[in-house]
Formats: C-alpha cells, structure tokens, sequence
C-alpha cells in the first residue's frame, strides 16, 4: 500500500512523505474525529514545496493561488488510491485544521527538522512547504507506518529571530507581521508602517529569507504553484478579478475589504516615494538653474 501512496505523491510531484500510527501523533482537536464518527489510526502526512520565485509585495506562499486547493486535490487522489485497494475504509484529508499537530507529525515521521522560526526545514525545500495529511482507520501496519524518530533542530543561528520585523520570534513583539495582514479591521500606525517598511500586502517572509536553508531555494516541481501567480498585487488586478477568481487567492479568506486595505496602506508609502522623487527633481532643477544664472 505504501508503494501506491508513493506513486500516488509522485504523480503530483510530491516526493517527501511518510505513514504514521495515529497513537503516535499528537491528537489536538478530538472533537474534529468525533464528528467525522470514525476510530483514526492511522495518517499519511506529506510536504508540498511551494517555493515558485520571487514577489514584490506578497509573500512567496500568497503570490500563488490557495494552497488549499493544492492540498485537497492530492487528498481526493490519496483517498481514491486507498478505496481502490479497502473500499470500506474510512478516510478524511486535512491541510491547516487537521485534528493532529500537523508540524509535530512532520517531525517525527523525519520530514524536517524544527526550526527557530516556528516552522518545518526540509532538507530538500528549506522552510518553503505546507503539510498536508490524511487520516484512515486502517491499520498501521497495512500502511506500513514508520517508527517515529528523535526530534532534530536546526542549529539555532539567530538569523530569523534577528529578521523578525514585531520581534515575536525574540519573544519582544505582540503579534506576527503574517497575522497584522490577515486581521480584519483598523490597524494602529505602527502596524501599518511595518507592512509599508516590509512592502507586504499579505504575510510574512522575513524569519524564512533570513534562513541559511533558504539561501539557495529550490523552485517547487509542483505546477500548482506558477498557475495565475502574482507576484507583484495591485489595485488594478484585484478590481479586475471576478468573485470565483478572486476566491481562489490565498487572501480571500479575510474577504476583499482586507487585501484592499492592506494595498491602499502600501500605496500610501508609493505617494510618498513618488512625492520625494518631485521633491529632489525640483531641487536638482532649481539648482541647475541657480548655477546657469550665476
Ligand atoms: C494559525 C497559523 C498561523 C498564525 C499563527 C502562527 C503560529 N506559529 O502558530 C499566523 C497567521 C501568524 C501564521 C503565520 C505563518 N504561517 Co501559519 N499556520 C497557522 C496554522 C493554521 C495553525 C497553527 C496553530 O495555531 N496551532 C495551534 C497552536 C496553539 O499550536 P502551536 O504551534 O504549538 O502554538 C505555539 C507556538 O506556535 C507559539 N505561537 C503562537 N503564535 C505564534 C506566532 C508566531 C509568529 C510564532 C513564532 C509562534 C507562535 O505559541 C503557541 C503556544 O505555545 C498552521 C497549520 C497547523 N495546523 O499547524 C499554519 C502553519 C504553521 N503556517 C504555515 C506558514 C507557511 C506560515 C507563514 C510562513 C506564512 C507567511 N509567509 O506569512 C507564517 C510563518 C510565521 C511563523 N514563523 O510561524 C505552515 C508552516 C509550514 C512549515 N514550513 O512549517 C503551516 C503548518 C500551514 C501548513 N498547512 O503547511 N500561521
Ligand atoms: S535562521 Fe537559523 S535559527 Fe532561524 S530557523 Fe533558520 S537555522 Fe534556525
Ligand atoms: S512571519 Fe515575520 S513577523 Fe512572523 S515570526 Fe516570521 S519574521 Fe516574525
């Protein structure tokens, strides 16, 4: 069954994965399983590297579109594969609200090491990766689950807590610059000038590009990611977006008030570069005609 899973991942150019025993993962939210109305026991988790180039204004995992979409694609194959072969079984795919620590799996099924940041360093794709994971009630055993190793670390060099632009990772800040873009409603002078300071219209890159395992990211082989990629926001291309287009975007969780906000706070700081450039032509004009006078 493994090999099929495998073949499964590979077909959408997934090659990092693993099955684990759901007594070995750490069960966070137990009334998600309990609605779901089955005994898990067993989850395959899975790395999806999304890392497709560089943005101007978005960070790297909102220039493509939801990752949401990616994840649940792969689950419905994943789901398909394991039916195939026990039709009775009982299976259900997550990404972000699984009812296990998704990051916890990853690292003991030895996908990653933990990083200082929070998030998961793969050796192959650095920190540019989502979880995803399915749990079944078959038994481990027929998915041939691996035995959980050690938890590694990364090496603890400082550089992400260094970048952090709250100061959250040094345990100084109140909030996350990734979560400032994604909260609804007013937010307070200093908030605003961190995005415009860090030109993000939604999320947060820097403890990621910061990372000496990011230094050279590879380009993720997943053609999800370079679909209808923007890597650079604008007003113009948000207003032409129509409702379903804009509900694929990685930011149409917050509704479109949010992301629009959030581009009129940059565009602020584009007035103001462009009022400084007229400022010093006019100077350097006025100066040129000075000296001719003179
Ligand atoms: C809510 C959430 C966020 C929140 C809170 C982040 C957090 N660290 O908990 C915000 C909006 C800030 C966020 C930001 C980002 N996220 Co996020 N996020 C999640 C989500 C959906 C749930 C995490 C959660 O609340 N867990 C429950 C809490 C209680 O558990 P916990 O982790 O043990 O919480 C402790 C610590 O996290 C810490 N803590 C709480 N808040 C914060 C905030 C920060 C910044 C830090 C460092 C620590 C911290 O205190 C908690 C109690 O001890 C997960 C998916 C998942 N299921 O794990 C993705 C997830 C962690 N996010 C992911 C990503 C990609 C990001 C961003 C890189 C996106 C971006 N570019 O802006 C940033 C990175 C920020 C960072 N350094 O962690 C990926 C990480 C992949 C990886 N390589 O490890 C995940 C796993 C999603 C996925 N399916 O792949 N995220
Ligand atoms: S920047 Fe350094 S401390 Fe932070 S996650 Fe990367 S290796 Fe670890
Ligand atoms: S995403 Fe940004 S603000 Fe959040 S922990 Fe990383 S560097 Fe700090």
């Amino acid at each position: 069954m493994k090999e099929k899973i495998k073949a499964c991942l590979l077909g959408h150019n997934i090659d990092t994965f693993t099955t684990l025993s759901y007594a070995d993962v750490r069960e966070t939210n137990s009334r998600i399983m309990e609605r779901e109305g089955f005994t898990p026991r067993s989850v395959i988790i899975y790395l999806l590297p999304y890392y497709a180039g560089e943005c101007v204004n978005l960070s790297r995992y909102a220039a493509s579109l939801d990752y949401h979409i990616a994840i649940s694609e792969i689950n419905m194959a994943l789901e398909k594969v394991i039916k195939a072969e026990y039709p009775t079984a009982r299976v259900k795919g997550y990404g972000d609200h699984s009812p296990i620590d998704e990051r916890h799996a990853a690292l003991i099924g030895g996908l990653g090491i933990a990083g200082d940041n929070g998030l998961i360093i793969n050796e192959k794709y650095g920190s540019y990766i989502f979880i995803g994971d399915l749990v079944t009630d078959i038994d481990p055993e027929l998915l041939g689950a691996s035995v959980p190793v050690e938890i590694q670390r990364c090496e603890g060099c400082g550089a992400c807590k260094r970048a952090c632009p709250t100061g959250i990772l040094r345990g100084e800040g109140e909030d996350c610059l990734s979560a400032i873009t994604q909260r609804k409603g007013e937010l307070t002078e200093g908030e605003r000038q961190l995005m415009r300071q860090f030109n993000t219209a939604w999320g947060c890159d820097e403890c990621q590009s910061s990372c000496p395992h990011n230094r050279a990211p590879r380009l993720t082989p997943v053609e999800f990611f370079y679909r209808d990629r923007i890597p650079h926001l604008t007003r113009e291309l948000l207003d032409g977006m129509t409702d379903e287009e804009f509900s694929h975007r990685a930011f149409a969780w917050r509704k479109r008030k949010t992301i629009e906000r959030n581009l009129d706070i940059l565009s602020k700081k584009q007035t103001k570069i462009v009022k400084k450039c007229y400022f010093y032509i006019k100077t350097a004009k006025r100066k040129a005609e000075n000296e001719q006078k003179t």
